[in-house]
């Protein structure tokens, strides 16, 4: 037998940790934490560790599947499904125009560069009317379009300086349990104990006693209440005068703008809307000013709520008034390090920046971020007559029926679809609607390169990957699916010809124009790069793979001051004053609280759960896994719950059962439902199938005027909703 053990990485979330993958002829039967990586070192979580069984699972797709008239599914070549595929796109395109094209891109596509970059010139090949949604507007598009606001691109991302900070200040994030999210720190945990070791501190803001919380310091907040809890810590900078006015101003324009905006938000004056005693959000603020190395930090649940693009403004300027933006311990900017990045960020910001005033999609008028709509919208896109309907959609690497708000009107309006493509390692629930299913290779079965988490990283670092094993099966990598149909395509838009006219002339000089070739000039350009050949022991994808397997630290930490380089607007001045801005700060007092619902509904994610797609792992299952709903001690007894029960829960949007666990780590009012549950694939999510559960998204609205308007995010966190109880439950809980 032929045995290996392959150093590699993770890429099921985002401190990607080393791994090292064993492989037996051919077949991966183990993988466990690397130890010789620099920054892991040796840790890895159990999802981590159990994706063996998902690139072994039974239920696998492994060939190209085609439904058949009674909605099963049927194994087709390869040659078969791409040949009709792409002759009914070419049919529809001819009827309809590109604006009846859509893409669905998930999570999971971020973390791969060859899916990514072929996607992103596909879409652009069709031009802008070509419908693409992504998981962003679940999760994190809000933070691109404050960036955009504040520093002229949504690209310029800022990060906490983990490894040199004396007090972070963690709000609506649980990096405990999500291993840090727009933020690429390998063992967080230990890093944010590090912090308290030496005699920092580090403070959760939270509705929920989250599993971080319980480990550093927890202040409880009301849902939804982050924007007036920043606004006051705001105010109390500037009111006591707190704040070194010179330096604000060398560094932003706007900031006499921004303390009229926040006078109105005293302490006490917020203090009902965020539950929090005006004495501790007057100290925080002094904390945050007067700490030498402090940084705010935010994440999924302060992007989720009703005014995410202007909550995720206020954390910068809290960070920015306090000191706190772009120095050692604060929040940092990470760079590639590429030649002219300045101009190249410029360039890019404006783009960007062009295409979100332009383009506007068809349903609800929101802004494109990141050339891409709300899928809280795409029902609407796909049932609504007019020019730009939807008819034909590809969904890679997502569920949307189980993570956008009200997958029910998403399933109903999948099956009007004239054609329907999934590309996935699962006939997952959203799938399980279409006409062929492609089988993707997982990502040891493709090589990589973690492009965007690249300047998200305080201590910059880089690894690459080879391919560990071949795919399974008839699997392929996305691009290879997307080039293949590029090449089927290719005289639709005088883009995709002249695309595949410069792959031909490329093709002279034995050249193929590939995503690895792109990703291998970004690495060879990059900070630490060969430059193709003008350094020495550069850097390059073969240099990383062959003679870094584990991957190398490239600097001990990020450089401060790069300000004047990250903001693209002229003198590199941050930019606060915005209408935007003003309008979402208008709309904070003119919030609805509909009669009937006293409680709140947050989300929360769960060690041994991915979104929605680890559920058919048996060794992430053990043990009887069950979706509860967490609530409040007070509120279970006023209703008469006790642990176990099964109550309903209803909002104004839809309604869903659940048994109970009842606890007192959580603010009275709210309750927290992980979402990702309630399989009911087609037969091959066996596991995931039997874990039962309910779709916590049932409960959130679709509908245009309830989607965030400066980013189109989806409201997922704050929800209005009652409970009642619906029965006992005979056994006892277990908890999960
Ligand atoms: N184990 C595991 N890890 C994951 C994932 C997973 O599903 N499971 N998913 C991955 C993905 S896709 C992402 S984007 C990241 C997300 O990474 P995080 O954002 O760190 O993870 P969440 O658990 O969503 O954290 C959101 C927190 O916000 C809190 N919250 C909810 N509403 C509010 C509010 O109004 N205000 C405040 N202050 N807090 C609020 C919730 O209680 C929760 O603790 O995690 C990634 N990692
Ligand atoms: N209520 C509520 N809803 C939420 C959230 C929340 O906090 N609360 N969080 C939101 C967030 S942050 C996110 S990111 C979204 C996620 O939403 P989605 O991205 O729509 O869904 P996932 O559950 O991540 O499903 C990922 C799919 O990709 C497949 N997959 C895995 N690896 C690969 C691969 O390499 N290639 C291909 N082609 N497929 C692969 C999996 O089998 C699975 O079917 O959910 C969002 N929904
Ligand atoms: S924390 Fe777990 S899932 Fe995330 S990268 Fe590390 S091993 Fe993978
Ligand atoms: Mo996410």
């Amino acid at each position: 037998m032929n045995v290996a053990h392959t150093p590699t990485f993770c890429r099921i979330c985002e401190p990607l940790c080393g791994m090292i993958a064993t492989v037996e002829d051919g077949r991966l039967v183990a993988l466990r934490p690397d130890k010789d990586h620099p920054l892991s070192a040796g840790f890895a979580c159990q999802k981590g560790i159990a994706f063996s069984e998902i690139v072994n699972d039974p239920d696998r797709v492994t060939t190209p599947l085609r439904r058949t008239a009674d909605g099963a599914f049927e194994p087709v070549g390869w040659d078969e499904a791409m040949s009709d595929i792409a002759a009914r796109v070419a049919d529809i395109h001819r009827r309809h125009g590109a604006g009846a094209l859509a893409w669905y891109f998930g999570n999971p596509g971020a973390f791969s560069y060859s899916h990514a970059l072929s996607l992103n010139m596909f879409t652009t090949g069709f031009g802008r009317r070509f419908h693409l949604f992504t998981a962003g507007s679940q999760d994190v598009n809000n933070r691109f379009v404050a960036s955009q606001l504040l520093y002229g691109s949504p690209l310029a991302l800022p990060v906490p300086d983990v490894p040199r900070t004396d007090l972070l200040v963690v709000i609506g994030a649980n990096p405990v349990v999500s291993h840090g999210s727009v933020l690429t720190v390998p063992r967080i945990r230990d890093r944010m104990h590090d912090i308290v070791k030496r005699g920092g501190r580090v403070l959760v803001i939270d509705p929920r006693r989250t599993e971080t919380a319980a480990a550093f310091e927890w202040l409880g907040i009301i849902p939804d209440g982050d924007a007036f809890l920043l606004l006051s810590l705001l105010h109390v900078m500037f009111g006591e005068n707190l704040t070194d006015r010179a330096r604000l101003a060398r560094q932003a324009d706007g900031v006499e703008w921004l303390e009229r905006l926040a006078r109105p938000f005293s302490p006490e004056a917020t203090a009902e809307r965020t539950g929090i005693d005006p004495a501790t959000v007057r100290s925080l603020a002094r904390d945050l000013v007067r700490t030498e190395r402090a940084a705010v930090y935010g994440r999924v649940g302060t992007s989720i709520g009703e005014n995410g693009t202007l909550t995720t403004y206020l954390l910068d300027a809290v960070n920015l008034v306090a000191g706190n933006l772009d120095v050692p311990g604060g929040s940092m900017f990470g760079r590639f390090g590429l030649p002219a990045e300045r101009w190249l960020n410029k360039a890019a910001g404006a783009m960007l920046r062009a295409d979100y005033r332009r383009r506007r999609s068809r349903i609800g008028g929101f802004p494109s971020v990141l050339g891409s709509q709300p899928a809280g919208v795409m029902a609407k896109e796909i049932t609504t007559p007019g020019p730009g309907q939807v008819r034909a959609l590809f969904v890679s690497a997502g569920n949307p029926v189980l993570s956008v708000p009200n997958g029910d009107e998403l399933e109903a309006a999948l099956d009007s679809l004239e054609l329907m493509v999934g590309i996935d390692l699962y006939v997952n629930e959203t799938l399980a609607h279409c006409h062929y299913v492609l089988p993707a290779a997982s990502m040891y079965e493709r090589d990589d390169f973690p492009l965007p988490f690249q300047v998200l990283q305080p201590t910059p670092f880089r690894q690459a990957t080879e391919a560990v094993i071949p795919p399974v099966g008839q699997a392929r990598a996305e691009w290879e699916i997307i080039d293949e149909l590029t090449r089927r395509l290719w005289r639709r838009t005088p883009a995709l010809t002249a695309l595949t006219a410069a792959r031909k002339a490329l093709s002279l000089f034995g050249i193929r124009l590939t995503p690895r070739l792109l990703v291998d000039a970004v690495i060879r350009l990059a900070e630490g790069g060969d430059r193709f050949g003008l350094r020495r022991g550069g850097l390059s994808f073969k240099r990383l793979t062959s003679e870094h397997p584990h991957g190398t630290v490239l600097a001990p930490h990020l450089r401060d001051g790069v300000l004047r380089d990250v903001v693209v607007y002229r003198g590199g001045r941050v930019r606060l004053r915005h209408d935007e801005i003003a309008e979402e700060v208008g709309k904070l007092s003119r919030r609805r609280s509909p009669d009937g619902y006293p409680l709140r509904l947050i989300g929360m994610r769960e060690a041994r759960s991915e979104n929605s797609w680890m559920h058919n792992a048996p060794l992430l299952m053990r043990g009887e896994r069950v979706q509860y709903a967490r609530m409040h001690v007070d509120d279970a007894a006023e209703r008469d719950v006790v642990d176990g029960d099964i109550v309903r829960i209803t909002s104004e949007h839809g309604e869903i059962e659940l048994p109970v666990l009842v606890t007192k780590d959580i603010v009275a009012g709210v309750v927290a439902v992980p979402h990702g549950w309630g399989h009911k694939g087609t037969a091959r999510w066996r596991v995931a199938n039997e874990a039962g559960g309910a779709n916590v998204n049932r409960l959130m609205s679709s509908a245009p005027e309830d989607i965030e308007a400066l980013a189109g995010m989806a409201r997922l966190t704050g929800v209005p909703i009652r409970v009642e109880p619906v029965g006992r439950r005979a056994e006892n809980a277990s908890r999960s």
